[in-house]
């Protein structure tokens, strides 16, 4: 079911015709549209698609690399067993029937407790991950599930579930209309940006400026985001949450408060009100290293500005107070009169997704702590446990224990808090299952690897982030190539019943007929649906001819906001229509989502919900004494969290993974630029090359994310020639964010020495 414009190539004598197909880069968050070009099995091109209507050609370097990816001869092709402590390649059954044999022996003596699924980041750039990930999931049925939402997004998720009563609706912010944008704790330049899928974000960032806009960035680094921003402010890592509380005071002490489209559906603000009172500019100064005056004249533009936006990610969200720091940038939006309005902060309406302002306001609203985790009583959030809490409970011994891991997309030996503690616990582990490409620092530990096809290999749509676009806006990618394996639904599905105790000769499309009759069913029984009441079986035999992810989508589009409701609305959306328009769909600017979209319980915006007065008062008591050294993370552009270093193209050039030290901090360490230097926290020690620069805050030293490449065991041997350090070995797992058990990866108290 491939798209492809074939055009025979005059210039090349072997005739071979060249194809060009239209994608989506499944790499980041931005989701650009790609052009590529192949002859054969091979490929010739990879550039930005000019004519995708949302990313208007833009690329960075990464999305040209899904060849090397695709080519990469470490990439595993083929499942993989450990016999002996070697690899040995198996067939695909053969991997399967290990796993259930070792699967059902140990619940047999151990129980369902005994195992759980770790879930990474590619989960949601990937239709598998997407669709049949829950399939597992239920098929498992262990207590406990873990995922990257807790080393990343987790308070923003808590925030928007307490104050309007969806934790899965993002605030966004509408970047292309907005007049004042602040940023905080991000860095769109190299990450592209997160929880906003903005395609060419750092020339929309420009194009802010030129039309007189105004951008400013909050981060302890001067970022490139933070040098070309109107304004950068340096703040002491972890201090966000008291300076958002001195703009919040500020607003209401100069009497600036206005509520704006929501002013009717919002309660709490008097409680906001008292508790900011606390926090006065000149009281929080001392602590964020950012000066009163300032933090005033910010609060007053902000107030004063026609439309604005703060935007807080990865830097206030992966710190101890990250959940507060999330609420307290919902309530400045909030009571800027910026919420829910073009220019400000907008609800995503993606094509998948239904229409939420059409309904009345009210909901059940969010629910945690519905359980808790075994060794610490960590409480559930949506689902899951803190990753910061992994480690224990594979240590700690009695019922539950955690024997086997299922780890889906996910690395976290590199990518979770204390890395080297969990290193350690994963090879006393009886069964470890690795879904992954690569023999990297976690699956190296693993009884059996399932390698997914590469991204060139898969068709794709963008469930998670079509929601996550300040347009409405639809593509699909079909497959470029045929997959050399098994498809990642179909490992995904062949596991669920592999773990649901059908076996692993048990047919896979059964686990897939279970996810299709559930959405069916729900969907016919749904008093709001295009197709309430309809015959189920016309609706199956119009789906029969796609393939599975294609059923799931095609389905899900075509009960969507804008679908064809199977014939209801013959004009509307189907996954053909997208496979005619092969650039993609673009439904126009999204549009108001409250009060309709509000599902908290009382049918008001909460400004002021329990659990975050709660932490308030945790707050209160917290410590921000100012002295020590900090560590903070980084990206950079030519990185894509802890795998993507396998590709010389994004590796070559200049060593970045480097430990970044303020001038001043230099001499008195005495480090030197280009030596090495020693850098130890509570709970581990590296050692790397110190780069001396002004681009870090005195005080605060920064070492990048998602390297460590030299250990054991590890075959990505182009990485292992720029193998760089593990920052996470110094990220401390005792501390979290207790309100969303977000882990905190930034503000780590360090030592540095000359090494
Ligand atoms: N110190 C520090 N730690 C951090 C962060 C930080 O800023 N600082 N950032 C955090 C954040 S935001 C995140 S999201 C996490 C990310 O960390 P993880 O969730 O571990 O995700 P990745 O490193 O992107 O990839 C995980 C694994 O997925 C594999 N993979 C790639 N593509 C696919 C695919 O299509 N299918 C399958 N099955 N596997 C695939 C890769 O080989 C890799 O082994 O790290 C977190 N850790
Ligand atoms: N090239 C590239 N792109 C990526 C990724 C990648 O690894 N490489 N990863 C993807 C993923 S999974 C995610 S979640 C996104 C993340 O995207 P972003 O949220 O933009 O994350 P970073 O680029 O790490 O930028 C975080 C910034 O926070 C600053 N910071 C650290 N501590 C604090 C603090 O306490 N307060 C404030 N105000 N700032 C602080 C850091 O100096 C840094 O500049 O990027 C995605 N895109
Ligand atoms: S910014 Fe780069 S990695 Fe991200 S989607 Fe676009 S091309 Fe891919
Ligand atoms: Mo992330």
């Amino acid at each position: 079911m491939s798209d492809t414009t074939t055009s025979s190539s005059t210039a090349d004598p072997t005739d071979v015709a060249t194809e060009t197909h239209l994608r989506t880069c499944p790499l980041c968050e931005a989701c650009c549209g790609l052009e590529i070009t192949t002859k054969g099995d091979q490929v010739v091109r990879i550039r930005g698609d000019r004519s995708d209507p949302y990313s208007q050609g833009y690329i960075c370097p990464k999305g040209s690399t899904l060849k090397q990816l695709h080519e990469d001869p470490d990439r595993l092709t083929a499942p993989v067993v450990k016999r002996d402590g070697e690899w040995v390649e198996v067939s695909w059954d053969e991997a399967f029937q290990e796993i259930e044999r070792r699967f059902d022996a140990l619940v047999k003596e151990h129980g369902r407790s005994s195992a759980t699924a770790v879930m990474g980041n590619p989960n949601v750039h990937n239709m598998g991950g997407q669709l049949y990930g829950g399939a597992f999931l239920r098929a498992l049925a262990s207590p406990s599930l873990y995922t990257a939402s807790t080393v990343d997004q987790m308070p923003k998720h808590v925030t928007a579930g307490l104050v309007w009563g969806d934790a899965d609706s993002f605030p966004l912010p509408d970047v292309d209309n907005t007049s004042y944008m602040l940023m905080l704790g991000a860095n769109p330049h190299a990450s592209n940006g997160s929880l906003l899928t903005l395609p060419d974000f750092p020339g929309r960032l420009d194009r802010l400026q030129e039309r007189g806009g105004r951008l400013v960035v909050v981060d302890p680094r001067v970022s490139r985001t933070a040098e070309r921003a109107d304004e950068h402010l340096t703040i002491r890592p972890g201090t966000d949450v008291l300076w958002l509380l001195s703009l919040i005071e500020v607003i209401f002490t100069d009497d600036l408060v206005d509520l704006g489209l929501v002013a009717d559906h919002v309660a709490g603000l008097d409680e906001v009100r008292s508790l900011a009172a606390a926090y006065p500019p000149e009281t929080t100064a001392a602590a964020t290293g950012i000066d009163a005056d300032t933090t005033r004249r910010i609060a007053r533009e902000l107030a004063a500005a026609p439309t604005a936006a703060v935007y807080g990610r990865i830097g206030t969200h992966t710190v101890e107070f990250g959940t507060l720091s999330s609420w307290a940038v919902d309530v400045l939006n909030t009571i800027t009169g910026n919420l829910d309005k073009p220019g400000g902060i907008v609800f995503g309406a993606g094509p998948a997704s239904k229409d939420q302002s059409v309904r009345e306001p009210g909901g059940r609203g969010f629910k945690m702590g519905r359980w808790s985790s075994r060794v610490s009583s960590a409480p559930e959030i949506k689902g899951e446990f803190p990753v910061a809490r992994l480690a224990e409970e594979m240590e700690v011994p009695g019922e539950g224990q955690l024997r086997a891991l299922f780890l889906l997309a996910c690395n976290p030996v590199r990518s979770f808090p204390n890395s080297d503690r969990l290193d350690k616990a994963f090879q006393e582990l009886d069964l470890l299952v690795a879904i992954d490409p690569y023999i990297n620092a976690s699956s190296r530990h693993a009884h059996v690897i399932l390698p997914p096809p590469s991204a060139l290999e898969r068709s794709h749509y963008d469930f998670a982030f079509e929601g996550s676009m300040i347009r409405s806006f639809a593509k699909y990618s079909p497959a470029v190539f045929a997959p050399d394996g098994l498809d990642e639904p179909e490992i995904l599905a062949r596991l669920a019943l592999v773990v649901s105790g059908m076996g692993a000769d048990a047919d896979p499309s059964l686990a897939h007929e279970q996810v299709l009759n559930a959405l069916v069913d729900r969907e016919l029984k749904a008093e709001h649906s295009l197709i309430h009441g309809r015959d189920k079986d016309e609706i199956m035999e119009t789906l029969s001819a796609w393939s599975w992810a294609e059923q799931l989508l095609d389905f899900r589009l075509r009960v969507g906001r804008f679908g064809d409701g199977f014939g209801a609305n013959p004009e509307g959306l189907t996954l053909q229509r997208l496979i005619d328009e092969p650039h993609g769909i673009d439904f126009g600017p999204v549009t108001r989502r409250f009060p309709g979209g509000i599902r908290t319980e009382s049918g008001k915006i909460e400004l002021a919900p329990q659990p975050v007065l709660n932490d308030l008062e945790r707050l209160a008591a917290a410590d921000f004494s100012t002295d020590g050294l900090v560590l903070v993370g980084r990206r950079h552009l030519r990185s894509c969290n802890t795998w993507m270093h396998n590709v010389n193209v994004l590796i070559k050039g200049r060593e970045r993974c480097t430990l970044q030290v303020n001038p001043v901090d230099a001499e008195s360490l005495g480090v030197t630029d280009g030596g090495n230097a020693v850098i130890r926290s509570r709970v581990g020690e590296v050692s790397a090359p110190v780069e001396i620069t002004d681009a870090v805050m005195a005080g605060v030293v920064s070492l990048p994310f998602g390297w460590g490449y030299d250990e054991p065991g590890i075959e990505m041997h182009t990485a292992r020639t720029r193998p760089g350090v593990n920052s996470n070995v110094l990220t401390d797992d005792a501390t979290y964010d207790l309100l969303s058990g977000n882990a905190v990866l930034n503000g780590i108290a360090v030592d540095v020495i000359p090494a």
